[in-house]
């Protein structure tokens, strides 16, 4: 991976995750930049995919079960050449192909329809289940939330994955401490995370600085070392919501915003000075 550009990918996916939800002038922008920079690391060749043939049969799979987080993917998935850059436009208006939670069946490179919580991790360990069986070593990728980890299916599903002995599954919980209207901690606090998914029978780490391309990628690496091992992944990455646009960054009010044209000016321009500064 060369650090510089998968940097400059990730600021140009905020960028876009911006401009798009400025267009349509309200959305889940704090959510959707937090994962930003590991999406720039997984689509930075990480993932064996092909933007010309989204549905590559043996291709690695994302499913980012925080299903509000879409506009992050669709602008990555835009600069990737998924589909034409204009489409950013029509984010969840009439007709779109870009609906502000992920769908499957309607935008190319989406590989699992989410947006109720928990449920992306049962689809997820159903994919890697039929991957294997096709006898293919893919791996699937899953993008859980902080808040989202408090829906029981999901430790349905950490269990399963563990007993199926699913190690092509790597999943991420982008710790950003806040979920729909108050912090974590104040609602239901999470203590280790990391420990929790080590006793359902996971490989877990922890990346301090979960937007920090490098670190996130040093964990995929260690990650995927594990395949063979019978054990799952987990990687928890602390992050923060609303990252790289600092007015909004750690607010529990980036939730779900409304963004004006003033706010999307003043953004890109923090975000071009952090483009210069590479
Ligand atoms: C089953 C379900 N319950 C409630 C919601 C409404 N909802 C959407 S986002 C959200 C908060 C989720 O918090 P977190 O997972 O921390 O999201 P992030 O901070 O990454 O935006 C809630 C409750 C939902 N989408 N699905
Ligand atoms: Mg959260």
């Amino acid at each position: 991976m060369n650090v510089k550009e998968t940097k400059e990918f990730a600021i140009n996916i905020r960028k876009e995750t911006i401009k798009c939800i400025g267009h349509l002038g309200v959305g889940h922008i704090g959510g959707a930049l937090s994962i930003v920079d590991v999406l720039a690391v997984l689509y930075s060749g990480v993932m064996n995919i092909d933007p010309a043939d989204p549905k590559k049969d043996d291709r690695d799979m994302l499913v980012c079960s925080k299903g509000h987080a879409g506009p992050a993917v669709y602008s990555t998935l835009a600069l990737k050449g998924y589909f034409p850059m204009e489409m950013l436009n029509t984010l969840n208006q009439p007709g779109t192909r870009l609906p502000s939670h992920c769908d499957m069946n309607r935008t190319p490179g989406i590989d699992m329809t989410t947006g109720s919580l928990g449920q992306g991790s049962s689809s997820a360990m159903g994919i890697a289940c039929a991957n294997r069986l096709k006898g293919y070593n893919n791996y699937t990728y899953l993008i859980l939330g902080d808040g989202e980890i408090e829906e029981g299916q999901v430790w349905e599903a950490a269990l399963f994955a563990a007993a199926k002995k699913l190690d092509h599954v790597i999943a991420f919980v982008d710790y950003n401490k806040c979920q729909i209207d108050d912090y974590v901690e104040n609602l239901c606090a999470l203590g280790d995370v990391a420990a929790k998914f080590e006793k359902f029978g996971w490989y877990a780490q922890n990346v301090e600085d979960g937007n920090d391309v490098e670190q996130i990628a040093a964990a995929i690496e260690k990650a995927k070392a594990q395949s063979g091992s019978g054990k799952p992944s987990v990687i928890v990455l602390n992050t923060v919501k609303g990252k790289g646009y600092s007015k909004i960054e750690g607010s529990l009010g980036s939730h779900n915003m409304p963004v004006t044209d003033e706010m999307v000016t003043e953004a890109l321009a923090e975000l071009d000075e952090q483009l210069k500064a590479l």
